[in-house]
């Protein structure tokens, strides 16, 4: 099942197909987040609906959240312990989209260093509903994750999971080329 592992600076990153709402053995799962934080389609609608209502319960003092934001939850009935929500940019709305996308990568890294956190995975956030082109928002994501990656302390193994697998090659060729 996995498609691709690259090591950098002792950090394993993963790129697989599948479903970010089944992802067992993960610490945190990272969330396409809407800004009231509630069920929505996609990633977020994947999500709540495995995790159970509490997760929308504990999210709504958390909310509203802005566009490149970040907030840690429980992952309630998901198979993993923490939930990171990101808001990331509406593409040709939310502007510059490149360094909203980035904050989100850099704010969820930092939620995940801040609890000390080993293992997240992450959809590729705005590429749906959001409408961010898949090689641009590829190139932001493995981007701006290398950068960190020499700063990161607890983080030790990053999954991008993609559902389609036109996506997965994307970011596959993307890692690739790093
Ligand atoms: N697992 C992994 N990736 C998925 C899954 C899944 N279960 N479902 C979809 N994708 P989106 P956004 C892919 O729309 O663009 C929501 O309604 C999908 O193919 O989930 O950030 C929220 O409520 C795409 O490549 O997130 C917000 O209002 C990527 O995940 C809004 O959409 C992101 O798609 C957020 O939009």
């Amino acid at each position: 099942m996995f498609c691709m592992k690259k090591t950098l600076s002792g950090i394993k990153i993963e790129c697989v197909q599948g479903d970010i709402a089944s992802q067992p053995g993960i610490d945190a799962v990272v969330n396409a987040a809407n800004a009231q934080l509630r069920i929505g389609g996609g990633v977020a609608g994947a999500i709540h609906r495995a995790a159970g209502p509490g997760l929308e319960q504990e999210c709504r003092p958390l909310s509203p959240i802005r566009p490149g934001e970040a907030v840690i939850t429980g992952a309630h009935n998901l198979p993993n312990t923490y939930v990171i929500h990101c808001l990331g940019p509406v593409y040709g709305q939310d502007r510059p989209e490149s360094l909203l996308l980035a904050n989100c990568y850099r704010n969820a890294l930092k939620l995940a260093e801040e609890n000390e956190i080993r293992s997240v995975a992450f959809p590729a956030i705005s590429t749906g509903a959001f409408g961010y082109p898949i090689e641009d928002a590829a190139n932001v994501a493995l981007k701006t994750i290398t950068e960190i990656l020499p700063y990161l302390k607890n983080v030790a193994i990053i999954r991008f999971v993609l559902f389609g697998k036109s996506d997965l090659e994307v970011f596959r060729d993307t890692l690739e080329s790093l």
